[in-house]
């Protein structure tokens, strides 16, 4: 497809820049800026409108192509392989040509609103600034060839299941779990730090294992769930919670996005995550609550994953 071949085109351009890029680096976990948290989850519900607008099956074929990509990386800067950075490129600007233009300015918008003007100079400082200007006017023709090959109008919505088994379940786990909720410090930095002693490639790891689990998932049901996230960030109060109602839709379609793939592709993600999660961290998170409701909140998901698991 046209998409495709502007893809080659694109790497041409910029592969000598993704080459040069320390992909490694901590940086990239800060915030674009100062820390504005209110501000960034306005940017990533844009995103999220911009995720459940998408064409499911493009979006898995991305997810897809980044699970490749990771398994061609080398050298020291964490770089792909040129075939996959062209096909992450490809599968990407598919992805974008598949939601209406506005969505796509929308994330540009709400992103550059948290974004420090500085930054992009800083990052072009770290690579050669020649390389970088190569790799943006490759860009600047791309975007032209996804223009030209964009929807116009948004896709229908997801169609969400009532009276399920999940439905009633997740119930009684947002009952038991929802003044932990509250609790929680959601417009904290803390989330945004390094965890103790552990590198890019081996957080890389364990999110590889989540864009399986991604890429495995109900495309409607996912972007269901993508729905009941933006309709809860609708709801926040001051401190960040969301309403109830809204907490109990995000938490039965989370259960059905789970439940419509196999068991393993979940423990796979538990597993990685547990070798790059250490007790302190969780006892970190412990400490800052009321014990009792964490331990409210624990034992119904115990409960709910019950259910979960018996129609997986
Ligand atoms: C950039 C963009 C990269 C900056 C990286 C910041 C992104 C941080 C994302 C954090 C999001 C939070 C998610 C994580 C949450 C974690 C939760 C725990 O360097 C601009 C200005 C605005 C920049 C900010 C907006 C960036 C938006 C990027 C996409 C948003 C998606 C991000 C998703 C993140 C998550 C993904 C899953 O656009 O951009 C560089 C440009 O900066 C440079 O400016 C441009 C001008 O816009 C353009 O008009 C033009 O002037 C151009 O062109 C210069 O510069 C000139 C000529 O005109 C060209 O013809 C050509 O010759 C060129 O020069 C060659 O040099
Ligand atoms: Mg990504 C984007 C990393 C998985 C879907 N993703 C980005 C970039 C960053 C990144 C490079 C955001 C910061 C930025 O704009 O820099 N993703 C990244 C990593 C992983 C990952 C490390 C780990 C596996 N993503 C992932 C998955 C999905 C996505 C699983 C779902 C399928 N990701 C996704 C989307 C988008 C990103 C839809 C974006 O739109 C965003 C992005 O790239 O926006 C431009 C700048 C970008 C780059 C350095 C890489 C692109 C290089 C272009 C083609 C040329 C360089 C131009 C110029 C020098 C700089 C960019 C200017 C900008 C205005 C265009
Ligand atoms: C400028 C000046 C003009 C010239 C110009 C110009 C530039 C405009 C630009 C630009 C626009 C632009 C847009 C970009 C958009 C990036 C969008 C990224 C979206 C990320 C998403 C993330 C996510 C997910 C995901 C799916 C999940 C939901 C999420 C489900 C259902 C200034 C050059 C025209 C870069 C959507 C993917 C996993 C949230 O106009 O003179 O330069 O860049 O998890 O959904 O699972
Ligand atoms: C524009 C103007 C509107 C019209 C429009 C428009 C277009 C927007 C577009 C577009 C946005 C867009 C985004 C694209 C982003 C591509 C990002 C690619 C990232 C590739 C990576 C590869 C890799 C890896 C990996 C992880 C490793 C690092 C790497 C570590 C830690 C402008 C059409 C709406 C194409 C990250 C995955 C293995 C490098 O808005 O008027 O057209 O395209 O090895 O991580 O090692
Ligand atoms: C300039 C002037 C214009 C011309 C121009 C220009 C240059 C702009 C540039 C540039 C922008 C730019 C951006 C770059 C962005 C790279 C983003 C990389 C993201 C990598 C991530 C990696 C990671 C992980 C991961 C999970 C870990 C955390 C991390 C945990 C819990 C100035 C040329 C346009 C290079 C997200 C995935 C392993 C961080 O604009 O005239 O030159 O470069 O380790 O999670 O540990
Ligand atoms: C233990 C001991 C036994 C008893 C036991 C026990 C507990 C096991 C547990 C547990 C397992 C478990 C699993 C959990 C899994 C969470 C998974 C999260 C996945 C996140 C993803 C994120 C993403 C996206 C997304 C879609 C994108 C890709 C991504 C596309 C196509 C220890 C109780 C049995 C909590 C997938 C969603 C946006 C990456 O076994 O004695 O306690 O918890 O962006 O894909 O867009
Ligand atoms: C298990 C054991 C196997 C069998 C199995 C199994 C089950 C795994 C499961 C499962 C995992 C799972 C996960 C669920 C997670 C629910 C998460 C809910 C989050 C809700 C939020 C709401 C909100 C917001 C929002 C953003 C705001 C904060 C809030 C800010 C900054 C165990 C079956 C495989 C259900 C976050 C969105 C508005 C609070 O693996 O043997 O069954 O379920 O307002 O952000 O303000
Ligand atoms: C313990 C002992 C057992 C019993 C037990 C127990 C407790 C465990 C606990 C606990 C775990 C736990 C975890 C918590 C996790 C909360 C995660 C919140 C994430 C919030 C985010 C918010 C954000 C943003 C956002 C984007 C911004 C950055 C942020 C940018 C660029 C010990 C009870 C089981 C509470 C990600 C979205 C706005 C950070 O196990 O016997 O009690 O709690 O602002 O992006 O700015």
């Amino acid at each position: 497809d046209q998409i495709g071949d502007a893809a080659k085109k694109l790497g041409d351009a910029s592969y000598d820049f993704a080459k040069e890029v320390d992909w490694n680096n901590g940086v990239f976990l800060q915030a674009p800026g100062s820390f504005q948290p209110l501000k960034a989850l306005k940017a990533i519900d844009k995103m999220i409108e911009m995720g459940a607008a998408a064409d499911p099956e493009l979006l898995k074929k991305a997810a897809d192509a980044h699970h490749k990509a990771i398994g061609s990386i080398s050298g020291p800067n964490g770089v792909t392989s040129r075939a996959d950075w062209d096909a992450v490129n490809a599968a990407l600007g598919r992805v974008v040509a598949s939601v209406p233009k506005q969505k796509v300015m929308d994330v540009y918008d709400a992103v550059k609103d948290i974004t420090d003007p500085k930054v992009p100079a800083y990052m072009k400082s770290l690579v050669n600034g020649a390389d970088a200007e190569k790799a943006y006017q490759g860009f600047l023709e791309f975007k032209d060839v996804v223009a030209a090959n964009q929807v116009t109008t948004a896709s229908a919505a997801a169609t969400v299941p009532t009276g399920d088994k999940i439905g009633t379940a997740a119930k009684a786990l947002s009952d038991a779990s929802y003044p932990f909720i509250k609790d929680i410090d959601w417009l904290s930095d803390v989330y945004l730090k390094p965890l103790p002693g552990k590198t890019a490639p081996e957080a890389l790891k364990a999110i590889d294992k989540m864009i399986v689990m991604g890429s495995k998932m109900d495309g409607n049901l996912l972007k269901a769930a993508a729905e009941a996230h933006h309709k809860a960030i609708g709801s926040i109060d001051a401190k960040g919670v969301t309403s109830p109602e809204d907490y109990e839709a995000v938490n039965a379609a989370l259960g059905r996005i789970v439940a419509s793939v196999p068991k393993q592709t979940v423990m796979d993600v538990y597993n990685s995550m547990a070798k790059i999660v250490d007790s302190s961290v969780t006892n970190n998170m412990f400490s800052k609550v009321n014990p009792l409701d964490a331990l409210s909140a624990a034992k119904g998901f115990y409960t709910f994953k019950d259910v979960v698991e018996a129609v997986q």
